[in-house]
């Protein structure tokens, strides 16, 4: 067994110093703050993304260098298993350890205490791909990345400036190519292939809808979008809109999905642009997130969000099952987070087993897995559909006994191919998004009246330390502070279908304070009266205090 190559590793590690004030954590999606507090935590996830990999006997891991809804300043990154999914929760902690020893020999000592810990075998291959998205602080991090994949001698694959979906679909790609679960071809093209012609069968025969408006967030998704709108040709036209990617602090800003989903209107840049009963979506900065939104005839804005889309997709797929006879073998399951809108939950509840989980696509993701078809959305527009390996193999072995069976077993299994089960994907969930519409000949408007989501607010509170916020019950109530989650639910049993819930959370430097009610005014109030309980109880920032 080899050991580690301490000098290459002491070398590279004293270019990139880890500053001494600051204190890392990987949460919900990776390490995550100002790109310019970022390189040695970018060296460090090299090396340990190198090992990683060597201890999956070389098969290839997955590095995304991105900030996704975050603004423009900020980076992060994170690491992607070899099928696709999220670095497993263990390594998690490995990843905090590294991040934070204080200089080069304690990191070199972490290092050698985590391959001694696992039994890493270093004489193993190590294969890492890697991406970026359009952040100005990207090229100058991705280089710091590139230190830490050298000093550990990883065979090394620049996947460029790219969505982070589609980095997880190469991870996926590459890790199965040339086995009988191949994924699709390992390239950006092999991606857009696979989407639109699944896509285009699903809609074969069916009338052309209207443009569809994209707000690519003036982020990587711009980029993509347009290459993806080239391969669906006719079969669905795509107009885009925030494509400034080169353009200084446009990223995210007053567009996107997060600030769709969090603001509640149009992005003001569209507004010239969308006429009522339109459909349009958003992506957010690296197209993992999709929320679709429309003006009704009085042009009141309404926003279709991660509920919606779960409701409308989920039930589009019973039905499918149904009619190709599967339906006392394939079972369809729903899982969200606390975020889901308390109407969302009652619609799907009534037809589907339902599951809360914590926010973090790695919580969904995980939970899904549970499901024959597991579908997954947050709110705010993070999901997918995934379909278990034995539900996969059922698609294929069927005997359809009808003409009609037959085409639902064909709809399934082009949606197997059509959605990206590795993680949620802004333009793959757009695409399914648009086939059901097609199939069920919805416009927004009667999407929207699947049901009524009660009014709700979602606040952000700056505190001096967050992580004083511990959580039970999939993030539902709070144990720390003490006394405050009864004071929060005496609070809330004033307001008519009431409920609200506070969190740290895992990508800002702040709480989150998210609030429903039967109406507009009381969901704000109870939204700000909780935000100001939570301010109260930390001494907050007085310039944040809630109004
Ligand atoms: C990430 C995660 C999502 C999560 C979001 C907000 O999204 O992937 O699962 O909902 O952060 O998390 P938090 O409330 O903990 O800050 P993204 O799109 O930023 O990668």
């Amino acid at each position: 067994m080899s050991t580690l190559p301490v000098e290459a590793i002491r070398e590279f590690s004293e270019r990139h110093p880890k500053p001494g004030h600051l204190t890392y954590q990987y949460g919900t999606a990776g390490f995550r703050t100002l790109g310019n507090d970022l390189d040695s935590v970018m060296f460090r996830v090299g090396v340990l993304a190198g090992l990683r990999s060597k201890r999956l006997d070389g098969r290839t891991i997955g590095v995304m260098v991105t900030a996704s809804h975050n603004p423009e300043p900020d980076n992060g990154v994170k690491l992607v298993d070899p099928r696709g999914e999220m670095l497993e929760a263990s390594w998690e902690g490995h990843a905090t350890v590294l991040a934070n020893a204080s200089n080069t020999s304690a990191f070199v000592e972490a290092l050698e205490t985590l391959v001694k810990q696992l039994k890493i075998d270093l004489s193993k291959p190590a294969r890492v791909v890697y991406a970026r998205d359009t952040r100005p602080s990207g090229p100058a991090l991705v280089g710091a990345l590139e230190d830490g994949l050298k000093a550990l001698g990883v065979e090394a694959r620049n996947a460029g400036v790219t969505t982070t979906p589609i980095l997880h679909y190469l991870v996926r790609a590459i890790n199965t190519k040339g086995t009988k679960d191949t994924y699709g071809d390992d390239s950006a093209e092999g991606y857009m292939q696979k989407l639109s012609s699944a896509f285009k069968k699903l809609i074969a025969g069916k009338p052309a809808s209207p443009p569809l408006l994209v707000d690519c967030a003036n982020g990587v998704g711009a980029e993509a979008a347009a290459t993806l709108s080239r391969y669906l040709g006719e079969s669905l036209s795509l107009i885009l809109h925030n494509t400034a990617t080169t353009t200084s602090g446009a990223l995210n800003h007053a567009c996107g999905a997060d600030f769709v989903k969090t603001q509640q209107k149009l992005p003001p840049s569209l507004a010239a642009h969308l006429k009522p009963g339109q459909r349009a979506c958003s992506l957010d900065g690296d197209a993992d997130r999709l929320i679709y939104f429309y003006l009704d005839e009085r042009s009141q804005f309404h926003m279709l969000d991660g509920d919606k889309i779960a409701a409308l997709v989920a039930a589009f797929i019973v039905d499918l099952v149904k009619a190709a006879g599967l339906e006392e073998e394939i079972r369809v399951g729903i899982v969200q987070t606390a975020y889901a809108n308390g109407g969302s939950t009652k619609y799907l509840a009534e037809r589907l087993p339902v599951r809360c989980v914590p926010t973090g696509v790695k919580h969904l993701h995980h939970a899904a897995e549970h499901y024959d078809v597991g579908v997954y959305f947050e709110a705010n527009g993070h999901g997918t559909v995934l379909f278990s390996p034995e539900t996969q193999a059922k698609l294929a072995e069927h005997q359809p006994s009808t003409p009609a069976q037959s085409t639902a077993l064909t709809h399934l299994v082009n949606l197997t191919n059509l959605i990206n089960q590795t993680v949620g994907d802004a333009l793959s969930d757009m695409l399914l998004v648009e086939v059901v519409l097609v199939h069920r000949s919805y416009g927004a408007f009667e999407w929207d009246s699947l049901y009524v989501d009660l009014p709700n607010r979602l606040v952000k509170v700056v505190v001096a330390d967050r992580n004083i916020f511990k959580t039970e019950d999939a993030e539902r109530r709070l144990v720390s502070p003490p006394g405050l989650q009864a004071r929060i639910d005496e609070l809330v049993r004033k307001y008519e279908a009431g409920r609200a819930f506070v969190r740290p959370s895992g990508t800002e430097d702040v709480v989150r304070v998210y609030a429903e009610a039967r109406v507009r005014a009381q969901a704000d109030e109870l939204a700000y009266r909780v935000a100001g309980l939570v301010y109260d109880e930390t001494g907050g920032d007085p310039a944040t205090r809630p109004a």
